[in-house]
């Protein structure tokens, strides 16, 4: 009775990365319809932008977020706002179905209790990166991040607590979530320019979906 038709995988089993990161293997990749509709909302309101760093550079990530607080980076800095720069309005809300993904993850990987606040998108599209960096602007250091991965794949970096920390190589596919927290919620992180590619629902891009405990 206990026998998979011999056609289905097992479900994959989730992976402990280090202290307190836990890699969840397709978590996400039953309710990607659900996610990229609610996503399609969020973009009509608030469209993807490339931000400039305190630099002057232009990221090659296209950003854009949802929540009551979102993530900008211009000349001034990088900061969470209540309001979208680009048209003065407030943020799109979080939708519930990105919002119960975000505690359904967490909760798994032992964060009970985690209400983000920011959902924090990127596109990346062949050839966009994002280089080794940690995420320390979010007030609250003891909540993790929980990431959602859709559309081609990435090759993530996981480094350790110093920038100079060789990375590990970790690749990210659509649906697969992880949840970054404790001992390994300062580690520095980045992403391999992405190679092209074609995914049935996401064409030649990918999305990243981070939700965050902000303010
Ligand atoms: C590891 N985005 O937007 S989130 C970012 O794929 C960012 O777009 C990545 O890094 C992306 O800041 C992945 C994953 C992430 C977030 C926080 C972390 C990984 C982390 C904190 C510590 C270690
Ligand atoms: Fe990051």
């Amino acid at each position: 009775m206990n026998t998979l038709p011999l056609f289905a995988e097992p479900p994959p089993a989730d992976e402990k990365l280090a202290e307190g990161a836990a890699l969840l293997r397709g978590f996400a990749a039953g309710q990607d319809e659900p996610l990229l509709a609610a996503l399609r909302g969020i973009l009509a309101a608030a469209p993807f932008r490339h931000l400039v760093t305190p630099g002057g550079l232009r990221m090659s990530v296209a950003m854009t977020n949802a929540g009551t607080q979102g993530w900008i980076s211009d000349r001034r800095g990088y900061r969470y706002v209540a309001h979208d720069p680009d048209s003065g309005q407030a943020w799109p809300a979080l939708p519930p179905a990105l919002l119960h993904l975000a505690t359904a993850a967490a909760a798994r990987a032992g964060y009970e209790g985690f209400v983000p606040d920011a959902c924090l998108i990127n596109r990346y599209l062949p050839g966009t990166k994002l280089s080794l960096h940690q995420d320390r602007d979010e007030r609250d250091l003891r909540s993790p991040i929980v990431s959602v991965s859709l559309g081609i794949p990435a090759v993530f970096q996981f480094g350790g607590l110093r920038r100079q920390d060789p990375p590990r190589r970790i690749p990210l596919q659509h649906g697969d979530v992880v949840v970054w927290g404790g001992a390994s919620r300062l580690r520095f992180h980045g992403v391999l320019p992405l190679k092209p590619a074609v995914h049935p629902l996401l064409g030649g891009e990918r999305i990243n979906l981070s939700f965050r405990a902000a303010a």
